[in-house]
């Protein structure tokens, strides 16, 4: 049922997201598009949640693109309009999200699918994984933003190289590109998210988040970088993390953030 396209678990300061439509290889529709906005919106304030881990259900996809069946029949405006839409309800919202946001790969991660792997902070894959912008090969490119996160992660000359193909590359090959920042067995998969997402909430949320924004800024033309990184820095100080944090450090003891 549409109802149960997003199943949410939130267990251990991890929410565990896994897009349920198996039948359609978990294509990325409207609707699907909405219920994780909404989701992600109801974590991005819950203070039990200290990640997100983003997947998809059943063993062969991610998600394999958009759903074609839905955007087939759009006229020119639709598509620019859901596009721009879709941009900000989802994948720049996760690009910006406060919490790290890791993309568990189990499967084909094609057009849409990678361009919301490649909206994640992190991409681990299984050794199964299928990756690819195959969007020429249906008469369009990538419009959620894969033409410029591809070639920020791979390089313009392999993105131009997948994206004019459309080659689909395999999860080795996606390592080699960089990808993804790692590959595990298919069955060890969402443990290793789970792990990395653990080591990750050792550390101050607070910092984090300050992290994200500083690193993101670098690649937003109209900001500077440095300048975002030095009020990012400063506005840490005097907050209840910083405060534990160096306090631990002195008296010799884990911190409790
Ligand atoms: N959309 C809708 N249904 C899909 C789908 C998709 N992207 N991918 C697979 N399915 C459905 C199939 O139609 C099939 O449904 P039934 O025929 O059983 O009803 C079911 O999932 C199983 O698929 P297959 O029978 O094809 O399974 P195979 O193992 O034989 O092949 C495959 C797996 C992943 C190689 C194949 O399904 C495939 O090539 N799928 C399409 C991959 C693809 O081209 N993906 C990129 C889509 S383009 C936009 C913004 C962005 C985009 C579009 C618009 N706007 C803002 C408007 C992005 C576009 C894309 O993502």
């Amino acid at each position: 049922m549409e109802a149960h396209n997003l199943l949410v678990k939130i267990d251990n300061s991890i929410a565990l997201l896994t897009l349920n439509r198996p039948k359609q290889l978990n294509a990325l529709n409207l609707q699907l598009i909405n219920n994780l906005n909404q989701e992600l919106k109801k974590i991005k304030t819950d203070k039990n949640v200290k990640s997100v881990i983003i997947t998809g259900s059943g063993e062969k996809a991610f998600v394999a693109g958009a759903d074609i069946k839905e955007f087939a029949k759009l006229n020119r405006e639709e598509g620019k309009s859901l596009a721009k839409n879709g941009q900000k309800k989802l994948f720049d919202f996760i690009e910006n999200f406060p919490k790290p946001v890791i993309a568990a790969i189990n499967g084909f991660a094609l057009g849409g699918g990678l361009e919301l792997a490649m909206a994640c902070h992190i991409r681990l894959a299984s050794n199964y994984a299928k990756m690819g912008l195959p969007e020429v090969s249906l008469g369009v490119i990538p419009g959620y933003g894969g033409t410029q996160r591809l070639a920020q992660l791979v390089g313009k000359g392999k993105a131009l190289e997948m994206i004019t193909t459309g080659r689909i590359i395999d999860a080795n090959q996606a390592l080699n590109y960089r990808l993804v920042n790692n590959v595990f067995e298919s069955e060890d998969l969402i443990l290793k998210c789970k792990e990395l997402a653990h080591q990750i909430a050792k550390n101050s949320s607070n910092a984090i988040s300050a992290a994200i924004k500083s690193i993101n800024a670098g690649f937003d033309s109209s900001l500077n970088g440095f300048e975002v990184e030095i009020n990012s820095f400063g506005s840490c100080f005097g907050t209840d993390d910083f405060i534990e944090g160096t306090s631990a450090f002195l008296e010799k003891r884990k911190p409790n953030f």
